[in-house]
């Protein structure tokens, strides 16, 4: 025990034990309370406080340590690990919410798709509850504003993806803001798009670690703010990196996986939790894959763009293989929220053309597209053009394999996380609700509700009011108003084969009276209108500057993941 014999002095100094077991302690992961307090026991035995540090007595025999220290600090420990598991409880989890740009939900293995293969989504997919109808915008920026708001994104000024019109109003309080108060560290690596101007970007707006491609994809540039790095490409793509731009090397989605998975592997051995947005831009036109992943589409006689398209959600699906295989061998997964979602229905110019074939299967039959036996693909209010996949896990917390069918959307994804999180939503912003009742306990209530889906996207320079009764749709749990002139059963016929507008005029007259005073509440609230198309693109013109002042640095994942 290494009681000092020869050490005479009383001490009085009484160190129940060093900082390290406690960070230790609390740092441990959820488990049963058995479990915990037997661990805590462990490491606190384990510690050198049985050694010479306290002696308040000359006394050197087993019998009396025991007597007055070790029995004394069991007791302590067990307190220790009752009020820590408390606390642990507590602790919110890390969240991984990774969403794809253009896939929608038909592609993916589990729900039914013919062909493609997916086998980390599908294991996902099994481990995860899943929200059926979960839906979201028909393109981009809007579905990320409405993310990072919890609001519909006209509310937040975004009425198109271009123009300054994908700029997230700066009035707007952000979700990785209301997560960074509650704690934690955030990090976005992909695709932000919801401006590109220094003021409108994730650094500026909650995310402490900022790893992105600009515009709404990797070399995108119009007459306006929003463009990427000049001349951008997928392969070995220019980064901006925490405001400097890098090169990276190899294919775009492993690259920001990679920086993600880098970013997880320093941000777990500190004590806060952290919040991983890992946006991908693929499988976005242009539609170029790996080599690897679209040879096998090649040889089945795909043209160049399905194959690159495909190509590109397998290689994704590669990466949430790489993903999970981390966060388990980090021992994550009871402290980690997963979320796998997309951001629009699938993209036509990539999955091929309804009834067309792209090719032939092993088996001689046509390859087809596939859209789950949805009406519309990205860009249209119907069904198919907003509802995306949306996974939800969390081991040891919430059952797997579960569907939840209430009619959920983007705008829940910030309240959920910040109840989550133990943060605040701003009231007066926030529109969705929470989904972690359903998570706990899937047969919670759930009211019905109007969701609103506008294509936006009208002229710039034009009265939105003009555009009110255009490209809108409204959905319940029940029907689909689409364009103002067919109503859909989305019971009875999800696939909106049958319009019934003339069957339900009280569903139709509530459901547009309703349609009627959101966009009056929404009209004053879409705030870049009138905003002038800007002259210079922010990207380009600190790229130049990067490049006249000593360049562009090459930039390595510094962990290794096969
Ligand atoms: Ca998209």
């Amino acid at each position: 025990m290494g009681t000092s014999s020869s050490n005479r002095q009383r001490q009085a100094k009484f160190v129940l034990a060093p900082p390290a077991i406690w960070r230790s302690i609390v740092r441990l992961q959820p488990r049963s309370e058995h479990e915990y307090a037997l661990e805590v026991i462990i490491r606190v035995l384990r510690t050198d406080l049985f050694t010479p540090t306290v002696h308040l007595y000359d006394e050197t025999s087993m019998s009396k340590q025991l007597r007055y220290f070790v029995f004394p600090l069991i007791l302590i420990a067990i307190a220790v690990a009752v009020s820590a598991t408390d606390v642990s409880a507590k602790a919110p989890p890390n969240i991984v919410l990774v969403i794809t740009d253009d896939q929608g939900y038909g592609p993916v293995g589990r729900h039914g798709h013919p062909w493609i293969q997916t086998p980390h989504l599908d294991e996902l997919y099994d481990s995860s509850t899943r929200f059926t109808r979960f839906l979201v915008c028909p393109t981009c920026a809007p579905t990320r504003s409405a993310l990072m708001t919890g609001r519909h994104p006209m509310r937040n000024g975004v009425t198109h993806t271009i123009y300054e019109r994908e700029r997230m109003t700066l009035d707007a309080t952000t979700l990785p803001q209301l997560l960074q108060q509650a704690g934690y560290a955030c990090g976005i690596f992909g695709k932000w798009h919801l401006g590109d101007e220094c003021h409108y970007q994730p650094g500026q707006r909650g995310f402490d670690e900022v790893f992105i491609h600009g515009g709404g994809g990797i070399g995108q540039a119009y007459p306006c703010s929003c463009a990427d790095a000049p001349d951008n490409t997928y392969f070995d793509p220019i980064v901006r990196y925490n405001g400097k731009f890098v090169r990276a090397s190899g294919f775009c989605t492993d690259v920001f996986f990679s920086a993600a998975l880098d970013w997880m592997a320093k941000e777990r051995d500190n004590d806060r939790p952290f919040f991983a947005y890992i946006a991908t831009n693929a499988p976005h036109f242009p539609f170029l894959a790996p080599e690897a992943s679209r040879q096998r589409f090649e040889q089945l006689g795909f043209g160049k763009a399905q194959a690159g398209f495909y190509g590109m959600i397998e290689n994704i699906d590669e990466n949430m293989g790489r993903l999970m295989r981390m966060l388990s061998e980090w021992q994550l997964m009871d402290n980690t929220v997963v979320i796998f979602m997309s951001d629009n229905g699938m993209a036509g110019g990539g999955s091929g053309k309804p009834d067309l074939t792209m090719g032939t299967a092993p088996d001689g039959s046509p390859l087809l597209p596939y859209n789950a036996e949805m009406k519309g693909l990205k860009g249209t209010v119907d069904e198919g053009g907003v509802r995306v996949p949306l996974f939800v896990r969390w081991d040891g917390h919430w059952d797997s394999g579960r569907d939840i069918d209430h009619v959920t959307a983007h705008i829940d994804i910030l309240p959920t996380l910040v109840e989550l999180a133990g943060a605040t939503s701003p009231s007066d912003q926030v529109e969705g609700r929470s989904l972690v009742p359903l998570l706990k306990d899937a047969k919670s209530p759930w009211d019905d509700r109007y969701l609103f889906t506008h294509q936006g996207r009208w002229k710039t320079g034009a009265e939105p009011n003009d555009f009110q009764w255009r490209n809108f749709a409204v959905r319940n749990a029940g029907f689909r108003l689409v364009h103002n002139t067919e109503l859909y059963d989305m019971r009875t016929d999800p696939g909106q084969t049958r319009n019934v507008i003339d069957e339900h005029p009280k569903v139709v007259a509530d459901m547009r009276a309703a349609y009627d005073r959101w966009w009056q509440e929404t009209r004053p609230m879409m705030v870049n209108e009138t905003a002038p198309m800007s002259k210079v693109r922010p990207f380009h013109v600190a790229y130049q500057e990067q490049l006249d002042n000593g360049g562009i640095p090459e930039w390595r994942p510094e962990l290794v993941v096969e």
